[in-house]
């Protein structure tokens, strides 16, 4: 009598990639992504086992949309009689494109300094234009990062500010990011001096100053609003 053995085929998935991925909770889904991955199995007449595997990577974003690479290993383990066929499958799908002129640093984000001078508000919709923000800034990894873009270019540019993703525009002294979350839960709360934030200028008549900016030493500053001073966007493509 044939001695059959059972065959188990055990699929893992590693993903190492920034898009979406149905199947791996540790790439959280996003909105116009979809992949579907399936796995046909059937025995042939001479007995043997084909499972074909088969992903589908499909997407709305030219940026996300781009070719995977593909690395498959098989392992084979025996015990009591049982096989079990494990394959293993970690997708790579290169970094998403960032809009011109944004600069990858890695592990932290892509950021762009804006050199033409803008009003705070008028710097945020270009941002926004972009696909990004103005940046707000999760830690001193960060914080360095964005001084090492601006600082250097700082005295070509005749200013020591550039405006980022913060301000105080509804309650004097209450400093949200642009997505309304307390700036002291960021990650940084850093003020350029001892002397800030100082709304300079506010009075009954005049607003002060209620809009972030980042000076040459790293640290946080408010900011005259209407002021045009460079900025900094990011995008958040990690
Ligand atoms: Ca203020
Ligand atoms: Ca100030």
């Amino acid at each position: 009598m044939q001695n059959f053995k059972r065959v188990v085929l055990e699929v893992i998935l590693l993903c190492a990639c920034s898009t979406s991925f149905v199947y791996s909770q540790s790439c959280p889904a996003q909105k116009q992504s979809s992949l579907k991955f399936t796995i046909n199995s059937r025995r042939n007449q001479t007995g043997h086992w084909i499972s074909q595997v088969k992903l589908e990577h499909g997407s709305n974003d030219q940026n996300s949309a781009s070719p995977w690479t593909v690395q498959v290993e098989q392992s084979t383990k025996s015990c009591e009689g049982q096989d079990t066929v494990q394959l293993e499958a970690t997708l790579i799908s290169p970094p998403p494109k960032a809009g011109p002129g944004y600069e990858l640093h890695k592990g932290i984000g892509y950021y762009k300094l804006h050199k033409e001078p803008k009003k705070w508000t008028e710097a945020r919709q270009i941002c926004q234009q972009e696909g990004g923000h103005l940046v707000i800034i999760n830690s001193e990894e960060e914080d360095k990062v964005l001084q090492s873009m601006f600082a250097p270019v700082a005295e070509k540019l005749k200013t020591v500010w550039a405006f980022i993703g913060f301000h105080d525009r509804y309650t004097e002294g209450q400093y949200l990011t642009i997505f309304d979350e307390p700036l002291n839960s960021t990650g940084f709360y850093r003020w350029s001096s001892s002397g800030q934030p100082d709304n300079y200028g506010g009075n009954a008549t005049h607003p002060g100053e209620d809009c972030g900016s980042i000076h040459i030493n790293g640290g946080l500053n408010d900011l005259y609003c209407e002021g045009k001073v460079p900025f900094i966007c990011e995008q958040e493509l990690w």
